[in-house]
């Protein structure tokens, strides 16, 4: 049966009626008609996004008598090949789950007591905008702060923020890969590049685990190359999975720059480098090669741990397979203050070498703004059109965390990210000035920042602090107004550009009807709010339709090819490298006004006076103490997911990773109970007795302890890692999280 035959066009307001919003701005109505919502009475198949984690593969979701049976991923998209992970396959778990917020609420009782009433969207709103009102009034616009995790929501979310004048908007990409995009940005003059990985013959990773932080497009690249007989040498102080499928180099913490440079001096020892393409597309080699001439394979053993001759090995094999080759730039990268300085490094290694626009390599993501100045490549895909939002207010206040401001690290932090863990201090030291209202969405900061009690004690000195997620999380107990979001699985949104070597775009719609009436998608959320607020011209919108046809229209795809394939792809499309082609050349694709990838770069020279690479010693754990490292699990996303049912099933608590002959001397045993102290802090948790770690590091996976009593499953089970990491904020914003100490004992 085909899809279309059953879908029916259902309403996505509150109840299905139309919602009606007032008191600040003019009564408004928002059109029932956003529907892509379907109600059938049959089976169908829904092609959508997932958003389990915030990578939004495309996925198929089957629907039967109005309910989600089963998601499977999308055919109809090569690269992501009908794939989707666990998580990705617990969707109607969460969808389903009676533990999720169904109504708006407002707090009665004491901060993080748990003390709420339910109110109407309208009461909410109100609530809202009079406590905006007054905190501008009393302190100023820039005194309210906004934090999400990137997404559709941020359109519409940063909108309020953008809508009154703040400048404190911030993503929470601090916490993850934000070293790597002031990396390239520094180099490329842009943060689109990414990895030819099913094409690589080598590939050295520092950290970066495909097989347990999963992006499926990318596992997938991991596990074609593999199945070429590519290898792949894992650099991480424990076992990760991605390591057991090539060669483990147990590496000491917060040294990895030291092998980086220690491998660029050997390449240029032995004259293994890309010396044309280093000539022709590169600058501040000389510098570089300054930086590394005393960075041995001796000195480099000393610092990480790992013997001269493999380092000499490694290198040497690499060389070989380039430029079908890559050292990986990471993806969570805030492991030490600063890292920005080792995914620079990495990516000089790189183009040392010329992995850049070959198979195998690195390459510039083709969105369509680049692509068209290329011959060979007119036509390869029209831009998405956007909605236009009239100019927001300029902020008449700079930032907290210096972002955008010259000669100082802010300089190159970001401008849509900034440092989010600043917002904790401010709140706190109210330096460089106080945050007093804090808005959150799909974010939660109690767990995905470091020092969760520091983050706690910042909550409680709020004076407004809003909270929009599908369930009562750390963060959300400690709100002032709560806002339930309905699933992915419920809601439409705009067309997400997924573009890599070829041109993709995605669609998202809604596979079912709300499952509990008072909840709402983001898009709707915040126009509501904005037109109680007397903001609602930065809402040019009335539906979803409304505003994906706003988007397809320039780009010359209809709304129905969206729905019917999921997915769009130029037809015959294959994947483009600019310098196998004769015609295109690289200059384009570089957006340094140089035109050059710049090894040095002056305006990173300016903002932290490194503008080549430094390495910087940092001390290692004494006889006693451990180097605390964490990462993701493949059955559960980050600060997320620990309460979804399926996943808790699967995996409801982590424990503490450790070597036996560091167990040995304490005593401890496998499966034992054991106190993790930070000096700070203390928590208790399970020890996990096991080789696969170095003896001066422990390990725990990310997104446990959680402690809202409301989400049932997953309170109090396993180690919140944040509570025993300090909020040190590293040299560009970013949040660090490998540099803490612990000690051990028997509970
Ligand atoms: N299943 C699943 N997939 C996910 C996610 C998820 O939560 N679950 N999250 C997504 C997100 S947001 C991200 S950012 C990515 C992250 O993906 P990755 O960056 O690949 O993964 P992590 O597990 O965060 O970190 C990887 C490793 O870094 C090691 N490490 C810690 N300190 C150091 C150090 O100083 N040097 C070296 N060399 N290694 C160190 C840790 O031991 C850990 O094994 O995964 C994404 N995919
Ligand atoms: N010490 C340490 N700290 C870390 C890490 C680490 O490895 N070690 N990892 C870091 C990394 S890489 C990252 S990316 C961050 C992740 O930290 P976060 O971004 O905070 O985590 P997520 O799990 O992605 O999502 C946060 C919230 O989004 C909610 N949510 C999910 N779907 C929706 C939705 O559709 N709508 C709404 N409104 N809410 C939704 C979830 O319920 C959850 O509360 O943590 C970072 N913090
Ligand atoms: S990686 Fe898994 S959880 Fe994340 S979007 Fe894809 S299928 Fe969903
Ligand atoms: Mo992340």
């Amino acid at each position: 049966m085909r899809r279309r035959e059953f879908l029916k066009y259902a309403l996505c307001g509150a109840g299905g009626t139309a919602i009606t919003v007032g008191s600040f701005g003019a009564l408004n109505k928002i059109s029932p008609k956003t529907a892509l919502a379907t109600e059938t009475t049959e089976e169908a198949t829904i092609f959508s996004a997932c958003e389990m984690c915030r990578n939004q593969c495309p996925i198929a979701v089957k629907v039967s008598n109005g309910k989600v049976t089963k998601i499977e991923g999308n055919p109809n998209d090569s690269g992501f090949g009908g794939v989707i992970c666990a998580r990705g396959n617990s969707g109607p778990s969460l969808l389903y789950d009676p533990q999720r917020l169904k109504k708006p609420m407002i707090r009665t009782g004491d901060r993080g007591t748990g003390k709420y009433k339910e109110v109407s969207w309208d009461e909410a709103y109100t609530y809202i905008a009079e406590k905006v009102k007054e905190i501008q009034t009393t302190y100023g616009s820039e005194e309210i702060a906004f934090a999400s995790r990137k997404g559709p929501h941020d359109m519409f979310f940063r909108a309020i923020g953008k809508g009154i004048g703040s400048p404190n908007i911030f993503s929470h990409e601090a916490t993850c890969p934000m070293t790597r995009s002031v990396a390239l940005d520094s180099m490329f003059g842009v943060e689109m590049i990414a990895a030819d990985y099913a094409n690589a013959k080598y590939i050295i990773s520092f950290g970066r685990n495909w097989l347990e932080g999963i992006h499926i497009a990318q596992t997938r690249g991991i596990m074609k190359a593999l199945a070429k007989g590519a290898k792949i040498v894992s650099l991480d102080p424990r076992l990760n999975v991605t390591a057991t499928k090539g060669e483990w180099l147990p590496i000491k913490g917060a040294t990895d720059l030291a092998f980086v440079m220690a491998m660029a001096n050997i390449l240029i020892n032995e004259e293994l480098y890309d010396k044309e393409f280093v000539e022709r597309y590169t600058s501040g080699f000389e510098q570089w090669k300054e930086a590394v001439k005393d960075k041995t394979p001796e000195w480099a053993e000393q610092e990480t741990g790992i013997p001269k001759d493999t380092i000499i090995r490694v290198t040497r094999e690499f060389a070989e397979a380039c430029p079908n080759a890559l050292i990986e730039f990471g993806w969570r990268t805030g492991l030490t203050p600063n890292d920005y300085q080792l995914r620079r490094g990495i990516m000089i290694v790189n183009m040392m070498m010329g992995n850049f626009e070959v198979p195998g390599g690195y390459y510039r993501v083709k969105n369509a703004g680049v692509t068209n100045r290329f011959p060979g490549m007119t036509g390869y895909a029209k831009p998405l059109g956007s909605v236009s939002q009239p100019e927001f207010p300029k902020p008449i206040t700079s930032r907290i965390d210096g972002t955008g401001i010259k000669g100082v690290p802010g300089q190159i932090i970001p401008e849509g990210d900034g440092a989010v863990g600043q917002i904790v201090e401010s709140i706190l030291t109210e330096s460089p000035y106080p945050i007093k209202g804090w808005f959150v969405h799909r974010f939660n900061p109690v767990i995905s920042i470091t020092e969760s009690e520091r983050t706690i004690e910042a909550l409680k000195k709020l004076d407004l602090l809003v909270v929009c997620d599908l369930y009562m999380t750390d963060t959300a107990m400690y709100a002032d107004v709560i806002l339930p979001e309905c699933t992915y699985l419920e809601r439409s949104e705009q067309i997400y550009d997924m573009s890599a070597l070829t041109p993709k775009y995605v669609i998202r719609q809604a596979a079912v009807p709300l499952v509990y009436p008072d909840t709402k998608p983001a898009w709707q959320i915040y126009k509501e709010l904005g037109e109680t607020m007397g903001i609602g011209q930065y809402f040019p919108y009335e539906t979803i339709d409304d505003y994906i046809n706003q988007q397809l229209t320039p780009a010359g795809i209809t709304l129905e090819h969206m729905k019917e394939k999921g997915v769009w792809t130029p037809e015959g499309m294959k994947p483009f490298y600019v310098r196998k082609d004769p015609l295109a050349s690289l200059d384009n694709l570089i957006a340094k006004p140089s035109k050059k990838i710049e090894f040095y770069a002056e305006e990173v020279q300016q903002a932290t006076k490194q503008g080549i690479p430094q390495y910087t010693h940092y001390p290692q754990p004494e006889e006693g103490q451990f180097r605390f490292v964490q990462g993701k699990v493949a059955v559960h996303t980050n600060a997320g997911t620990a309460n979804v049912p399926i996943l808790n099933q699967l995996m409801p608590e982590n424990s503490l990773w450790i070597n036996p002959e560091s167990a040995g001397k304490l005593g401890i045993k496998d499966g034992d109970e054991i106190v993790i102290s930070s000096g700070k802090y203390e928590h208790k948790g399970r020890a996990k007795v096991t080789q696969g770690i170095r003896p001066d590091t422990v390990f725990a996976y990310h997104g446990f302890g959680r402690i809202s009593p409301e989400m049932k499953r997953a309170y109090g089970k396993g180690i919140n890692v944040n509570k025993l990491t300090d909020n040190v904020i590293g040299e560009v914003g970013n949040v660090v999280t490998s540099m803490n100490f612990v000690t051990l004992k028997k509970a």
